[in-house]
């Protein structure tokens, strides 16, 4: 049996091909990805997608396309991010959920996000709640700060479960305009989650990779890894596939004798039927 849910987030909005040509960015690529950590211990994809000059896109059709892909090719969870890139409307980010993934992103408040804003107006998060319960999607609250927390407090308390009836949230760390990617961070982030949290996820950014997900297994939490995250093994040492990042986690959890999830285990602890 499973007790360890790896998310991987392949490719994010952020990062240029032009920059890192080895970051998925077609739908074949992020195919072959989400097959390859599916494999390595992967148990659901978090997807931001691209247009054909590799530019982020929240382009309707290709976010049906690229779910049916995903569907076909593995059992993977597939959770589309309703946070797209920091230009991306609001309107358009709402819209993502008419492309009807198993999960969704779901940020519970605005962050500098290094020089940007990454912009999540209370009632833009109450709105998107609130159409994820009535197309029966199950968010991940993503949390960047610890008063996102206090957030999900309130959003639960006023709007009820989430469809399925589970409570996950992932603590993003380390963006620089949001919690730091340190262990006093995530021990502080995870005491002020709301009672009614079932799961929680954590992800460090750039360097602070590793230490929040030692962090995150010590203190019983999951992991999330990917390209959108960190793009470096090491300092200088470039990644060359998503995969490493996956195994890397896996051993991990193998040393703090954490078992990886199967897709099959991964819905049934986020309440995805
Ligand atoms: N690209 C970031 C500004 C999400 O996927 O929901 C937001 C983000 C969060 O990646
Ligand atoms: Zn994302």
């Amino acid at each position: 049996m499973g007790d360890l849910l790896i998310t991987v987030a392949p490719t994010g909005a952020e990062t240029t091909k032009a920059d890192c040509p080895q970051l998925p960015t077609t739908l074949a690529e992020l195919v072959e990805t989400a097959v390859r950590c599916e494999s390595a211990g992967a148990g659901m994809i978090h997807v931001h997608i691209r247009d054909d000059e590799h530019r982020p896109t929240l382009e309707l059709e290709r976010l049906r396309d690229t779910v049916a892909a995903l569907r076909e090719s593995t059992d993977l969870v597939v959770q589309l991010s309703t946070g797209g890139s920091v230009h991306d409307p609001l309107d358009d980010r709402l819209r993502v959920l008419d492309a009807q993934p198993d999960s969704c992103s779901l940020t519970m408040g605005t962050t500098n996000f290094g020089d940007d804003v990454f912009l999540n107006p209370w009632p833009f998060v109450c709105d998107l709640y609130q159409l994820s319960q009535e197309r029966g999607i199950v968010p991940e609250f993503e949390l960047f700060d610890l008063g996102q927390g206090a957030a999900l407090h309130r959003l639960l308390a006023t709007y009820g479960l989430p469809h399925g009836g589970r409570v996950h949230a992932d603590l993003v760390m380390g963006v620089p305009g949001g919690m730091p990617g340190t262990a006093d961070a995530l021990v502080a982030a995870v005491a002020a989650l709301p009672p009614q949290t079932t799961s929680w996820s954590a992800t460090g950014i750039g360097r602070s990779t590793l230490a929040v997900a030692l962090a995150s297994l010590s203190k019983g939490g999951h992991l999330r890894v990917g390209m959108e995250d960190v793009l470096t093994m090491a300092r200088g040492v470039p990644v060359e596939h998503n995969e490493q990042l996956v195994a890397r986690v896996v051993e991990l959890g193998r040393v703090a004798q954490r078992v990886p999830m199967t897709p099959a285990e991964t819905r049934t602890l986020l309440g995805i039927g």
